[in-house]
């Protein structure tokens, strides 16, 4: 062979080796891709979903749950089924009692499915093969749909499927701090995605994409505004705005709800007061109300934030949460809709730990809230920190519907440019047993409403989308909302399947990524606890935009807005006494976890300076001293994430260039943010521990008055 040939064979075999990816992906279809499948699973597909049936007249939602298998299946296989009315072999069939009565000879467990729920099922259906996905409303029928082309791209045997899913909490929820000026609170994946300015005229088609995304994890409730909105978010041009949201997502089974200033009847200038018992004001509200209903006959109900954080409240009328929450609820009560209070609630005045102060407020109000109120609690009595224990209201409200809060957009976990899948930690907190009993209730199945039998059940997430190409400001943070709505779904998910099912439907389906990836993903949120907040220390982020450390700042109009607050460094300890001789925060638990909680010998390493203050020589269960034992956790955190990095260098073969030289541009800030996170906060407490460094501990790079002089006046999120 000449040497010309040779070359040119050589070229062949090397461009034949590498993959070839069929398009630059930006991340914009997120984990609803339908990229296509080899060609022997793609033909697989194509034998399942020969045609589409529905057997009726279609609704809006039935015709997405329609569109969205076309597209998906036409994706994946290559050959989008056709829509028909007849049963037929090979057909993959959308039934309900009332669109298909056949469906009653198969002694399907409809009512078990309640009326979210969907079924999939391989059956023969009169004298036809078929594959049928049944539910008892459309939009059981639209959760179906996207369920089976999860189950498609994640591999699953179609050919033996049967499966049957109910969601086990009714609002399933996220929270937009958007503003109104689109900019976002905690906000990091762009402006708000909501353009207001052009609303209603203009319905940016990205809205349907957003609904669909939703839709495909069972996300039903949408609140559109920032808990610390303007009042004018309810006035007749924002209404009409709204309206058109909804009518949007209206067909994807989404409600629209609005966060309610509470003295919006002052502000707009329509009442002398806000005083929740002055007859005057529930009366604008029901006015509101009704005018809202008018324009959006399903509109979810209100988000309220009261006498916290400056925002006014019922307290501003010697009134408590349950006199506002309720005069509320009423206003919406007709039209079944619902009051979401939060709890999340400290005082300015009150110079009790701020920990304590949720469950002082709202345990006395326990039965007293009415039934469509929802009191929305965050997962921890702080602050949505990388690890808090549970908030002790869970299980002690028995009589109050209680819902979770979580946070998706990551505020405290390193914004959008480092890695923390955050399914681990919620899972961590669903997880926790409170102890009421001897075992459990867990704080799932107070969540879910099984334990004290809760009609009203709720999960809210705290929304990190933005009008971003790729949604979520990353790649990665597209999973925390994948998890959040999956865990919504079904509290008892655990992290890693999530995990698992995202990464093949996101990156690819390929043993190799998926299990790389999904380690990746499973250490990420442990590697930030460690390099930020280890053993318990919370709140030691920066001022204000709160990106990167500040744990010397003690310049704050609010002691308990301070890190110094939290951590109380000093040369003789650290940590915060929350036990019998601190603030007692620990008797607000059950008294099993209480007793532990008390004793440092007892608390879990991972809470040890949440509740205690310790001298720096402590003996750690591992043999070391405090202070040598924080400083291993700061060099964990760091080694994690460069582990992480090496991992994601090894996947470049297998993912798409453009995201993978995303994710690698961002890993690598992370790590260099890790290793900053890991010095300053070193440096910091050596300064106030007199301490040496360990022997072979690398030292600060810099003095500690030079990570104190960092300014960050672009960092984003700020409301
Ligand atoms: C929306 C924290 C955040 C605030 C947020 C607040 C809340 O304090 O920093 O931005 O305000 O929580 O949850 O209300």
């Amino acid at each position: 062979m000449s040497f010309l040939k040779k070359s040119l064979a050589l070229m062949c075999v090397l461009f034949l080796a590498k993959p070839v990816f069929a398009i630059e992906e930006d991340g914009y279809d997120l984990w609803l891709r339908y990229r296509p499948l080899d060609s022997h699973s793609g033909s697989k597909l194509a034998q399942h979903a020969q045609a589409i049936v529905y057997a009726a007249e279609p609704s809006q939602t039935v015709n997405a749950a329609v569109a969205e298998l076309r597209r998906g299946v036409g994706g994946m296989s290559g050959r989008t089924p056709a829509t028909v009315r007849k049963l037929r072999d090979g057909a993959l069939v959308l039934a309900t009692p009332a669109s298909m009565p056949a469906l009653k000879d198969l002694n399907l467990p409809m009512v078990e499915l309640g009326t979210e729920g969907y079924l999939l099922r391989g059956v023969r259906l009169q004298g036809h093969r078929v594959t049928l996905i049944a539910a008892n409303s459309d939009v059981g029928l639209l959760y179906g749909a996207f369920a089976w082309l999860r189950l498609a791209r994640t591999g699953a045997d179609l050919a033996t499927l049967t499966t049957q899913s109910t969601p086990k909490v009714k609002l399933r929820m996220l929270n937009h701090w958007d503003n109104l000026d689109r900019t976002v609170e905690r906000g990091y994946a762009g402006e708000s995605i909501w353009d207001w300015w052009s609303l209603p005229d203009i319905r940016d088609p990205r809205y349907v994409d957003y609904a669909r995304a939703n839709a495909s994890l069972g996300i039903n409730g949408t609140v559109l505004t920032n808990v610390n909105s303007k009042a004018e978010v309810l006035t007749p041009a924002w209404i009409a705005k709204t309206a058109a949201v909804a009518d949007i997502l209206r067909p994807y089974g989404i409600k629209v709800y609005l966060t309610a200033r509470f003295s919006a009847p002052l502000e707009l200038k329509e009442a002398s007061t806000a005083d929740p018992l002055d007859p005057a004001v529930a009366a604008w509200w029901k006015s509101k109300a009704n005018e809202i209903y008018k324009a959006i006959p399903d509109f979810g109900g209100f988000l309220v934030k009261a006498n916290s954080e400056g925002q006014p409240g019922p307290q501003d009328y010697g009134r408590n949460h349950a006199d506002g929450a309720n005069m509320l609820a009423r206003a919406v009560a007709p039209h079944n809709g619902v009051v979401l209070w939060r709890a999340f609630v400290y005082s300015p005045e009150s110079r009790e730990d701020r920990a304590k102060q949720a469950f002082n407020e709202f345990k006395p109000l326990d039965g007293r809230f009415d039934s469509n109120v929802v009191i929305q609690v965050k997962n921890g009595a702080i602050d949505f920190q990388p690890r808090e224990p549970f908030h002790p209201l869970f299980g002690a409200m028995p009589k109050t519907a209680l819902g979770l809060e979580l946070q998706i957009t990551k505020e405290y976990l390193g914004f959008a440019t480092h890695l923390a899948y955050l399914g681990t930690m919620y899972e961590e907190l669903l997880k926790a047993d409170t102890r009421l009993r001897d075992v459990g209730p867990t704080v799932a199945e107070i969540v879910d409403g099984s334990f004290h039998h809760t009609s009203s059940t709720a999960m809210a997430g705290v929304a990190n989308i933005g009008s971003s190409r790729m949604w979520s400001g990353s790649h990665f943070d597209q999973a925390n909302w994948y998890v959040f709505g999956r865990m919504a779904w079904d509290p008892r998910a655990t992290a890693r399947d999530v995990a698992r099912e995202w990464v093949a439907q996101t990156f690819s389906a390929k043993p190799v990524v998926v299990d790389a990836v999904t380690e990746m993903m499973m250490t990420s949120r442990e590697a930030v606890v460690n390099y930020m907040t280890p053993l318990g220390l919370h709140h030691l982020m920066d001022t204000g935009h709160h990106y990167g450390p500040g744990p010397w700042v003690d310049n704050l109009q609010r002691a308990d807005w301070n890190p110094v607050y939290y951590h109380k460094a000093d040369r003789n300890g650290v940590g915060f006494d929350r036990g019998p001789g601190g603030s007692n925060a620990v008797a607000q638990y059950a008294p099993a976890w209480s007793r532990v909680f008390s004793d440092p010998h007892t608390t879990p390493d991972e809470y040890l300076l949440w509740f205690h203050h310790l001298p720096w020589d402590y003996s750690m269960r591992s043999g070391k001293t405090l202070w040598q034992e924080v400083i291993a956790h700061y060099d964990a955190g760091v080694l994690s994430v460069a582990d992480s990095q090496a991992r994601w260098v090894k996947l470049k073969p297998s993912i798409d260039p453009l995201r993978h030289a995303d994710v690698a541009a961002r890993l690598a800030v992370q790590l260099r943010e890790a290793q900053w996170w890991r010095d300053a906060c070193i440096a910091y407490f050596q300064s106030v521990s007199g301490l040496p460094l360990p022997n072979g501990v690398r030292p600060p790079p810099l003095t500690l008055d030079q990570y104190k002089a960092r300014r960050f006046s672009f960092a984003p999120g700020r409301g």
